[in-house]
């Protein structure tokens, strides 16, 4: 008996499986690998966030960007324990499985680490419209490309579900264009410094974000070339780069910028 099976009634509650399809998890697919991965993820991700927390600075003015990196794995590790209790995992009528929890993860987290970013390209300037404006345009965006990712992979085998992936990557290219375009040309007018730190840390997110598509591509959600245990653990090994270790990166490199903006800003009073 799995953890899944241990903890829910799975045979009994049909919000659980979604209903679309009899049978049970193991043999549709998510497997004991599956949970293992669930439980790594969540215990990776709640010490993570606390680790974060009490290694980063506190006080104005990096302190909002430590509360914002350490609640990103902090929702992750909810997600990862729904995921363990086979809660919001649906399994399809082409044996591929969705983990809703894992989109209303990404939904509320990437716009938080875009936020962080945003910020650090208007980093203690700009009026509230602009900077309201970027964080709005780009959260919007954002969210479109997961709620479009998760369209495509709810559709079954059709020319729906490329169009919506399709779609998806558009608003992905969007988010790509403020990130790369007008954002670090504002970042890059604050300083040497500060445009530095924005430059690794775009580039880093870019690098890691871009994975997530090709894995759907590639995985049970899109051409079933990697199977649902392989997927799993791919994503798992992602949202670790992408939560907890781009936190520790992107606060260094703050903490190196602010020291030099102090001394820039030094030079030229
Ligand atoms: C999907 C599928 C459709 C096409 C595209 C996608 C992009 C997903 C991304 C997710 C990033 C998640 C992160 C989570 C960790 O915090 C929805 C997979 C473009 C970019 C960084």
């Amino acid at each position: 008996m799995n953890f899944a099976d241990a903890w829910t009634q799975k045979d009994t509650n049909p919000v659980i499986t979604g209903g679309s399809a009899p049978g049970r998890p193991h043999e549709l697919g998510s497997s004991r690998m599956d949970q293992t991965a669930f439980l790594l993820g969540f215990t990776i991700m709640s010490l993570g966030s606390l680790a974060i927390y009490v290694t980063g600075k506190k006080t104005h003015p990096s302190g909002h960007h430590t509360l914002l990196h350490a609640s990103v794995p902090f929702i992750a590790a909810t997600a990862y324990l729904a995921m363990a209790f086979g809660i919001g995992t649906l399994f399809k009528l082409d044996g591929s499985i969705t983990y809703l929890a894992r989109y209303l993860d990404w939904s509320v987290t990437t716009p938080i680490l875009l936020s962080s970013l945003v910020l650090l390209a208007f980093h203690e300037r700009g009026r509230t419209g602009e900077v309201g404006g970027h964080l709005t345009a780009i959260i919007v965006l954002d969210v479109l490309m997961i709620v479009t990712g998760l369209v495509s992979s709810l559709a079954g085998p059709s020319l729906a579900k490329w169009v919506w992936y399709g779609w998806s990557c558009v608003a992905f290219l969007g988010v790509l264009y403020l990130l790369w375009g007008p954002l670090r040309t504002l970042a890059m007018s604050r300083g040497a410094a500060l445009g530095a730190a924005y430059n690794k840390n775009v580039a880093f997110l870019t690098i890691i974000w871009f994975l997530y598509p090709i894995v759907f591509l590639i995985g049970p959600e899109g051409m079933k070339i990697i199977a649902d245990p392989a997927s799993v653990w791919a994503i798992l090994i992602m949202d670790v780069v992408a939560k907890v270790v781009y936190a520790f990166y992107a606060a260094s490199n703050l903490d190196k910028a602010l020291a030099e903006h102090g001394d820039e800003r030094g030079h030229r009073s």
